[in-house]
């Protein structure tokens, strides 16, 4: 069987290439929704090499640009078991991107066809979602074509959170033994899974989520119907019918990068709130203190919360060998990885940015509990630590109810990727389990004060990031620079790195205080402002 050029052709012609160069990034590929559509039509024919790859398993096809602002847009790839596109297909995914012409698209495709040994006669099978953006339908639809150009199979289930569509796609691949494969299935998993830890336990204050005025929002209120009396939600910036508020002074990036709260909000002391971003896969909690100072609760403190958690039920449970390990990025702040090391006692991997590099380190521990600071995050269980929670007997009540509630968290937490919507009830269930409130859960530990920067450059290519991004090899005698600069900090420490979402460069600095951490990150900006090809207004500092 060979590839159908002429059919190819006739569908490309609707597609064709703009005078962009496309790159598959740190989630797919992101950019403006409008220099989307030819990138869209390649990834379709991508999803379909790769279901054939897979002997028809369906490839989920996420259309969204997550924390980015609502002109944005992008799409991403899911493997079967509903983790991100495999890695050594990216590079892939990059060559049909930037194809101009068909005989290029067709050549393009041969390869992968060739080096894969990919079998055209096995069917292939696509599903794909969108988020709320306004070029989403249009996007779409051009996906539908570049799946139709190699005669797969594509259904579209129109509008979903990411996660919700990673769920679906492994429910499919598994006929239905990960969950029913509808968003009402994926809702009833929760809630189930959430009832069975919290029934009977005291329940607590409100929870107020910032929706980003993004999909999560609709997705949270009809989670929230099926937990009714058991947890008491209200959603606040739900109004995805005006595309320019999507993440605008809202949602998860923006709370978390600016240390404030969002718009919508009258914060006052004792109340408990939450972001979500744009497509529900991450999310950070906040509250304000006695005092009324804002305080927050990011992906390192879900982090640790859960490890501590499990840690204590595997014990309790009384399961041997199950050992339990941490992944963080460079952005976890350096309090959370000592109180990780020293307090909770865990192993702690470094990746680079990316949930698709922490899930995989993840999946190396029988409980990987992987987060990034940003509240991009999840827990994994091996199928053994699964089996384990099912086949140990309690002979005590207390060990018969450590069993039950692991049995329950293995439900509760979606297993193929970060999910803002989990994430927030696992974080709920076991508040409630310990009876703690957001002050008592901050004061495990003190995070060290933070900043994080961008700088918009000529070409953010030419930083390149090495040692799980905490260093960088390229621009040549730069991170000298950056190292001198730290010295002069007490636990002064900053990292540079290209952003795989945005076309800017990444500055994070930490220090003992705000003033330092702040100082520090604007010294850092303006050394790659003047000398590395700053573009715009000058970095104050
Ligand atoms: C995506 C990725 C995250 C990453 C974030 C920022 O999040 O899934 O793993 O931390 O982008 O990446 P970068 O610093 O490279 O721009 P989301 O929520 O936008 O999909």
């Amino acid at each position: 069987m060979t590839l159908d050029k002429a059919k190819i052709n006739g569908l490309f012609a609707k597609h064709p290439k703009l005078d962009v160069t496309y790159t598959y990034g740190t989630a797919g590929f992101r950019t403006k929704g409008d220099v989307l559509d030819s990138v869209m039509f390649s990834v379709g024919l991508l999803a379909v090499l790769r279901s054939k790859k897979h002997a028809g398993k369906v490839i989920g096809a996420m259309v969204t640009a997550s924390h980015n602002p609502a002109v944005d847009n992008g799409v991403k790839l899911v493997e079967p078991m509903g983790e991100m596109l495999a890695q050594s297909w990216e590079t892939y995914a990059t060559v049909l991107a930037n194809a101009a012409t068909t005989d290029a698209l067709v050549a393009g495709l041969e390869d992968i066809v060739k080096k894969e040994q990919i079998d055209l006669a096995q069917p292939a099978n696509v599903i794909i979602a969108r988020d709320t953006r306004p070029s989403g339908t249009a996007l779409v639809a051009a996906l539908t074509d570049g799946v139709s150009a190699l005669g797969g199979k594509i259904t579209d289930k129109g509008l979903l959170t990411t996660p919700q569509l990673h769920y679906i796609t492994r429910c499919l691949n598994t006929n239905g033994a990960y969950g029913e494969p509808t968003e009402e299935g994926y809702y009833k998993k929760l809630a189930d899974a959430f009832k069975r830890i919290v029934t009977g336990k005291p329940k607590l204050s409100p929870l107020y989520v910032d929706g980003a005025n993004g999909i999560g929002a609709p997705a949270l209120q009809k989670l929230a119907k099926h937990l009714s009396s058991d947890l008491s939600v209200n959603v606040v910036n739900d109004d995805t019918a005006t595309a320019s508020k999507l993440n605008l002074k809202s949602g998860a990036d923006f709370v978390k990068v600016g240390q404030k709260k969002p718009d919508g909000f009258d914060l006052k002391p004792g109340m408990r709130c939450a972001s979500l971003d744009g497509d529900a896969d991450r999310i950070v909690f906040w509250y304000a203190n006695q005092e009324g100072t804002f305080k927050l609760l990011d992906g390192d403190k879900i982090a640790t919360l859960a490890a501590s958690f499990i840690m204590e039920l595997v014990k309790e449970a009384k399961v041997p060998n199950i050992n339990v390990g941490l992944v963080q990025t460079a952005y976890a702040n350096g309090s959370a990885t000592a109180y990780v090391k020293d307090t909770l006692q865990v192993p702690v991997v470094f990746t680079a940015t990316g949930v698709k590099h922490l899930h995989h380190a993840a999946e190396e521990f029988d409980v990987g509990v992987y987060f990034e600071a940003n509240g991009h995050g999840t827990v994994l269980f091996s199928p053994a630590a699964i089996k384990a929670f099912h086949t140990t007997d309690g002979s005590t009540d207390a060990q018969k109810r450590a069993l039950e509630t692991l049995r329950a968290l293995t439900d509760l937490i979606n297993q193929t990727v970060g999910d803002a919507l989990s994430d927030l009830l696992m974080v709920e269930a076991i508040l409630v389990s310990k009876n703690k409130s957001f002050s008592e859960w901050d004061s495990d530990y003190s995070d060290l004060a933070s900043r994080l920067e961008k700088v918009t450059v000529s070409n953010r290519l030419e930083f390149v990031a090495v040692k799980a991004d905490t260093e960088l090899s390229k621009p040549e005698g730069l991170q000298a620079k950056i190292n001198q600069q730290m010295a002069k900090f007490k636990h002064g420490r900053s990292f540079v790195r290209p952003s795989g979402t945005e076309d800017v460069v990444r500055v994070y600095a930490e220090a003992a205080t705000q003033a330092d951490a702040d100082l520090l990150a604007a010294i850092v900006c303006g050394i790659i402002f003047d000398h590395h090809g700053g573009v715009g207004t000058r970095p104050a500092g």
